[in-house]
């Protein structure tokens, strides 16, 4: 072999080992950055979600965050107790007897801001029991009382209590309006995940494109419970501005390539709510009946038939607020984005 032969031998080694470490730098960068947006109209259940992955995946909440936490839900105790005494008086609902009425016109009057929840452990455990209250929080859909009101009314006595320290289910059932954007970095089968979790009210939305960079997927996450809310702000059913975002999110020039993973959050709240009321409240072209399977497939269409093109959406019926729900979902839903990415990239 001639002097040319063995050269062409060692820069044909070289190529390869250049190409192989390209492929390890590459693998290296897939294996380790993917990086996932929440993105959905307020109150669909990011932060809910958000707050599992540091449950499931990072490491809970610190006793100063339980402490915040107990700050909030004592506040949306005391929010939800007010909406719906405040429905009673609207709705015409009559208050049971002399002492509830004095009661709760006790609580409405009063300033509300230097009072601690315990000044009123007494008015409100008795409000609680009464049939007229009870029967207000049923028809808490109509006046948008908030999902987690009747988990918060029904630990009244725990919540009360002077050492309360909020549990995590606690703190899943806690809201607080997002501002801002917030990112939690862990670690998923050998992938380094960052996840980001941004406002859905119409301000915030303006932020959004400002964390589309670098983005591997959008988790779209809307309530399918929304079918038969309206934002009283803009007088819209919550399920049609939800299709609207989605809409604006499939087709904006900065996602084209990312892979889109949908969340039909508040399944538990769905599958109660369709027995009392049906999806033409929301789609008047609707006619399929009011089974759960049958009208949960027709909005996941919905959803599915927007902004057809290359990239797939991911659809999944989840319940925020349940942790082993959660876990297998997450589990599911990006395992096939990173083997996407994995198989993008060559290595499958
Ligand atoms: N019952 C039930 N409640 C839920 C579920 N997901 C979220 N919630 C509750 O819904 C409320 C709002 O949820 P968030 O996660 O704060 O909503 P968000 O999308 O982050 O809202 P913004 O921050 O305003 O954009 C909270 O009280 C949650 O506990 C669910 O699947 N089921
Ligand atoms: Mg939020």
């Amino acid at each position: 072999m001639g002097c040319s032969g063995s050269r062409n031998i060692v820069l044909q080694v070289q190529q390869e080992h250049s190409r192989k470490i390209d492929r390890s730098i590459l693998a290296g960068r897939y294996l380790k950055e993917v990086k996932f947006l929440l993105l959905g109209v307020s109150e669909s259940g990011k932060t809910t979600l958000f707050r599992q992955m540091r449950i499931i995946h990072a490491n809970g909440f610190s006793m100063s965050e339980r402490q915040y936490y107990k700050n909030v839900i004592i506040e949306n105790l005391m929010q939800y107790t007010d909406n719906v005494l405040r429905a009673m008086l609207l709705f015409g609902i009559s208050f049971d007897d002399e002492t509830s009425e004095t009661y709760s016109n006790l609580f409405l009057m009063r300033d509300r801001r230097n009072q601690e929840l315990l000044d009123f452990v007494v008015e409100l455990k008795y409000l609680y029991c009464t049939p007229g209250f009870q029967a207000c929080v049923q028809r808490g859909p109509d006046f948008c009382l908030g999902d987690g009101a009747n988990y918060l009314f029904q630990s009244f006595d725990r919540i009360a209590s002077p050492d309360f320290t909020p549990t995590d289910q606690d703190i899943l059932h806690a809201s607080v309006v997002t501002i801002g954007v917030t990112e939690l970095i862990f670690d998923f089968k050998g992938h380094k995940l960052s996840m980001i979790d941004v406002g859905g009210n119409r301000s915030e939305r303006m932020k959004w494109i400002h964390c589309f960079e670098n983005t591997t997927a959008v988790i779209f996450v809307t309530a399918i419970s929304f079918y038969y809310q309206i934002d009283m702000s803009t007088q819209q059913n919550k399920l049609h501005e939800s299709l609207l975002v989605f809409e604006s999110l499939r087709t904006n020039k900065f996602l084209l390539k990312q892979a889109f993973i949908l969340f039909l959050n508040k399944m538990d709240i769905f599958k109660v709510m369709i027995k009392r009321k049906s999806l033409e409240c929301c789609f008047p072209n609707y006619k399929g009946g009011n089974s759960v399977a049958e009208s949960a497939q027709y909005i996941s269409r919905m959803f599915e038939n927007i902004g057809q093109r290359k990239s797939g959406i991911f659809c999944h019926f989840t319940t925020a607020t349940d942790t082993a729900n959660i876990d297998c979902m997450f589990d599911a839903a990006i395992d096939v984005i990173l083997e996407k990415n994995l198989a993008a990239a060559g290595f499958l």
